[in-house]
């Protein structure tokens, strides 16, 4: 059985969306040479390979730099408090299921103030997708150490260098569940995009930890030229997708290897929440008929 989802296209009276039908007319703020405008360009070609229309999209962030992405796209866009995009991603998935729910923002907004949703939104599994924008420091802040901070960092935060490890997102979804789980980067856009259209498709909670560089105030070597000297392809290195524990293990290269592709996709999908939700309204309401 194939472990991805048939998202339905679009209504055959209406024109195919292109990958600049997302594009909302609103022009980014971010700093020229940002990774997230090569995030926001893979995700318009994302959403135009599976088609669904934007009014049929919702796209939930935090707050950051990485988390103004909703507003540059057409979707019904919700910029929300920060660390509490999945929560409220979550709560929209289950008021309306039949929307595609993406939730996007910050390593500080995900793995900081909203670290604590991340393993109740993998073990909950609502078919959303979570897109991290993983630059290893607060960009909208100027520049203080994130959770993903590398050791040693120095910023206005951190004046003698960070004294902490940084979290390993990718190992840590891996741990928590979570049925797909990918990197990707905005200097292998074509692949970025394929990665972004594979995790909406898969039918549960799918996390997409994109290395996107902060150019103000991220450290020199994880920038976009540098990435491309570094990055590994696992599909290159013979990784199978559906081996969790080989996963786990390439995961543990965080930081030191640049991995970018599938790390896990669950062979055989655990059921979503939203859909066994659905099922129980819908045994509910069946019941609540009989007996009238
Ligand atoms: C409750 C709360 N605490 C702190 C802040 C300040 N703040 C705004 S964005 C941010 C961190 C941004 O870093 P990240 O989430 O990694 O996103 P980036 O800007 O790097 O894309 C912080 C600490 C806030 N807005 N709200
Ligand atoms: S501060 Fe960093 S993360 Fe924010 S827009 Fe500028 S380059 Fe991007």
């Amino acid at each position: 059985m194939s472990a991805l989802c048939e998202c339905p296209p679009a209504p055959s009276a209406t024109p195919v969306p292109t990958a600049k039908d997302y594009r909302s007319n609103l022009k980014p703020i971010w700093c020229p040479g940002c990774g997230d405008y090569g995030v926001v360009t893979a995700l318009y070609r994302a959403l135009a390979a599976i088609g669904r229309p934007p009014h049929e999209i919702t796209f939930v962030s935090g707050i950051g730099c990485s988390s103004r992405i909703p507003g540059y796209t057409t979707a019904y866009g919700f910029n929300t408090l920060h660390g509490r995009a999945l929560p409220i991603a979550q709560g929209i998935k289950l008021a309306r299921p039949e929307l595609m729910v993406i939730a996007a923002g910050g390593d500080g907004d995900g793995f900081s103030i909203g670290g604590g949703h991340v393993p109740h939104a993998i073990r909950r599994n609502c078919d959303i997708t979570y897109l991290m924008m993983d630059n290893q420091i607060y960009g909208l802040t100027k520049g203080q150490v994130s959770p993903t901070s590398r050791r040693g960092t120095v910023t206005p935060s951190s004046l003698y260098g960070s004294m902490e490890d940084p979290v390993n997102p990718l190992l840590y979804v891996l741990a928590y569940g979570a049925g797909f789980v990918a990197q990707g980067a905005p200097s292998d856009m074509d692949g970025l995009a394929k990665l972004i259209e594979e995790a909406i498709r898969y039918p549960g909670f799918a996390f997409v930890n994109v290395q996107s560089p902060c150019i103000s105030f991220g450290d020199p070597d994880s920038q976009l030229k540098v990435q491309k000297t570094k990055m590994r392809k696992l599909a290159d290195e013979g990784h199978d997708p559906a081996n969790r524990l080989r996963a786990m293990e390439l995961a543990q290269e965080y930081g030191q290897t640049l991995y970018t592709g599938v790390f896990y996709r669950n062979p055989a999908p655990a059921p979503t929440y939203d859909s066994q939700v659905v099922a129980l309204q819908q045994r509910l309401g069946a019941g609540a008929e009989d007996e009238n």
